[in-house]
C-alpha cells in the first residue's frame, strides 16, 4: 500500500471554532452584563438587517445538543470564548457566579464527551460599562482584563489547559475604534488609536501572566492575531517577489508583533507614528514579550504583492471575477494558510503555530431534501489546507488548525445573513443540519489527512 498523501503530523490538532456573542444568545439572562455588541445593536443602523446578538444560536440554552452534535461529527477540539459581562458585568466590579457557572458546566460537558477546550479570554465583547470610561483608549481597561483573566483561569484552570487571550487585536481596535465599523463604532485619532493597540498588547501581557500563575500544571496560552491588511502572499514565488511580500509583512505587522516576539515597537513604526506613537510606561514591553506557547493565526484572505519597478513592494488589485465568498474581504487566496505561517516564523520568529480559524461565508441553499451541500465550502478548505500541509512539510510547526465556525451565527456587522458554518442553523427553528463541508471535516480528521 502506498502512502496516503496529504497526511498531516501525528498529533495535529483538529477543530472547530466559535466565539461567545456569536452564537450564546442569552444577552440579559442569569445576571450577565451589557457588551459593547449589545449596545451596538440596540443603538440601531449599524448592523445588517437590525439583527442584534440577543439570542444567536440560543447556545447558552443548547450547549448540551451542541456538544453532542460536535461528538458526534467526530470533532476532538473546540475554541471557545469566555463573555467578560457574563463573568463581570461590570468590567471590574463583582463577580456573576451564575456567569462562572455556566462556562464550569459547559468545559464539564465538552470534557465528558472527550472534547478538548481550547478557551479565549476576550473575542470582543467588551463590558459596555467598561467602554463608557473609555474603552480600550484607556489603560485602566487593560487594568481591568488582569482580574477578569485570573478569575476565570482559576475557575476553570483545573480543566482548561489550552488558552488563548485575545482574539484579532486589529480588527476591535481598528474596526472598533478607528474606522467604526464594528462596536463601539468609534473613528478616533491616530495618537488614540496606537494607544488602544498598546492597551490590548498590555491586556494580553496581564492575561498571558494570569494564566502563568494560576493556570495549573501544562497550562499553555498565546494571543490569536490577525493581519490587517491582509497577509501578502508572493505575486510569483520567485526570490524578489518574496522579499517584497515579506518587508511589506514585516511593515505592516511590526506595531504588534515586534512588541511581541522582540519586545520593542520597530524604528520603522516609530518613525512613521512619530508624535501618534503609544505612549509605554516602564515595564510594560517585559509584559507584553513574555514568551507564549504558541501563535494563533486566524487566516482567511491574503493580497497578492510583487517588487514592483521602483524595487518598492506593489499589492496588487484583485481582477473583478477572482473567486471570492459572499463578503467583499474573502478573497479565496489559498496561499494564505502557507505565507501567513511562514512569513512569521522568518520575519519575527514565532515558533509554533494553531490555526485557529480558517473558513468562508458562502451563500448556502438548502435542497429539497433539506441537505446543504456547500461544495463551494468544501472545496475552499481543500484547498487551504494543502497549503497548510505544505507550511507543515516544509518544517514549520503547525499543530492544529480550527475550522471557523462550528455553527452560522451572528457575523458581527454582518448579522445572520453571511453564514460561516459547517452547520448551518435555522435561525427560526433553532435546528442544526450539518452540511456536507462537516460531514466531509468530520472525514478529515478520522484520516489525519486532506480527503
Ligand atoms: C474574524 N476582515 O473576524 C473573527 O475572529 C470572527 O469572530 C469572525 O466571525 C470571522 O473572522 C469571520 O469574519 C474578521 O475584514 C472580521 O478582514 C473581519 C475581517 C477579518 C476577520
Amino acid at each position: 500500500m502506498t502512502t496516503p498523501s496529504y497526511r498531516f503530523p501525528k498529533d495535529f490538532v483538529w477543530g472547530a471554532a466559535a466565539a461567545s456573542a456569536q452564537i450564546e444568545g442569552a444577552a440579559n439572562e442569569d445576571g450577565k452584563g451589557e457588551s459593547i455588541w449589545d449596545r451596538f445593536a440596540s443603538a440601531g443602523g449599524h448592523i445588517a438587517n437590525g439583527d442584534t446578538p440577543e439570542t444567536a444560536c440560543d447556545h447558552y440554552h443548547r450547549y448540551e445538543a451542541d456538544t453532542a452534535l460536535m461528538s458526534d461529527l467526530g470533532i476532538p477540539n473546540y475554541r471557545l470564548s469566555i463573555a467578560w459581562p457574563r463573568v463581570i458585568p461590570n468590567g471590574d466590579g463583582p463577580v456573576n457566579p451564575r456567569g462562572l457557572d455556566f462556562y464550569d458546566r459547559l468545559i464539564d460537558t465538552l470534557l465528558a464527551a472527550g472534547i478538548t477546550p481550547w478557551a479565549t479570554l476576550f473575542h470582543w465583547d467588551l463590558p459596555q460599562a467598561l467602554e463608557d470610561r473609555g474603552g480600550w483608549l484607556v489603560r485602566s481597561t487593560a487594568e481591568a482584563f488582569r482580574p477578569y483573566a485570573e478569575t476565570v483561569v482559576k475557575r476553570l484552570g483545573d480543566r482548561v489547559k489550552n488558552w488563548f487571550t485575545l482574539n484579532e487585536i486589529p480588527c476591535f481596535i481598528g474596526k472598533g475604534y478607528a474606522d467604526g465599523e464594528f462596536a463601539p463604532g468609534r473613528t478616533e485619532s491616530a495618537r488614540a488609536v496606537n494607544q488602544g493597540y498598546h492597551h490590548a498588547l498590555l491586556a494580553h501581557g496581564y492575561a498571558l501572566s494570569a494564566v502563568r500563575t494560576y493556570g495549573g500544571p501544562g497550562a499553555r496560552v498565546g494571543l490569536v492575531h490577525n493581519h490587517l491588511p491582509p497577509p501578502q502572499i508572493p505575486l510569483i514565488e520567485t526570490d524578489e517577489h518574496i522579499a517584497a511580500a515579506r518587508a511589506e509583512y514585516e511593515r505592516t505587522n511590526g506595531q504588534l508583533m515586534g512588541p511581541l516576539f522582540h519586545g520593542r515597537y520597530p524604528e520603522a513604526f516609530l518613525a512613521t507614528a512619530g508624535d501618534d506613537a503609544p505612549h509605554v510606561e516602564v515595564g510594560d514591553l517585559d509584559g507584553i514579550a513574555q514568551p507564549m506557547d504558541y501563535l494563533g493565526l486566524n487566516l482567511y484572505s491574503g493580497d497578492f504583492v510583487r517588487a514592483g519597478r521602483n524595487g518598492l513592494p506593489e499589492r496588487l488589485a484583485f481582477p473583478r471575477q477572482f473567486p471570492r465568498g459572499d463578503l467583499p474581504w474573502l478573497n479565496l487566496t489559498p496561499q494564505v494558510l502557507y505565507w501567513g505561517v511562514r512569513h512569521a516564523a522568518e520575519v519575527f520568529g514565532v515558533p509554533s503555530f494553531y490555526i485557529t480559524e480558517h473558513g468562508a461565508a458562502l451563500a448556502d441553499e438548502i435542497n429539497a431534501d433539506g441537505e446543504i451541500i456547500d461544495l463551494d465550502r468544501r472545496e475552499v478548505m481543500r484547498s487551504y489546507l494543502v497549503e497548510l500541509h505544505r507550511a507543515a512539510h516544509e518544517g514549520y510547526d503547525v499543530r492544529g488548525y480550527f475550522a471557523w465556525s462550528l455553527l452560522d451565527n451572528f457575523e458581527w456587522a454582518e448579522g445572520y445573513a453571511k453564514r460561516f458554518g459547517i452547520v448551518h442553523v435555522d435561525f427560526e427553528t433553532q435546528k442544526r443540519t450539518p452540511k456536507l463541508s462537516a460531514h466531509w471535516y468530520s472525514q478529515v480528521i478520522r484520516e489525519n489527512r486532506i480527503l
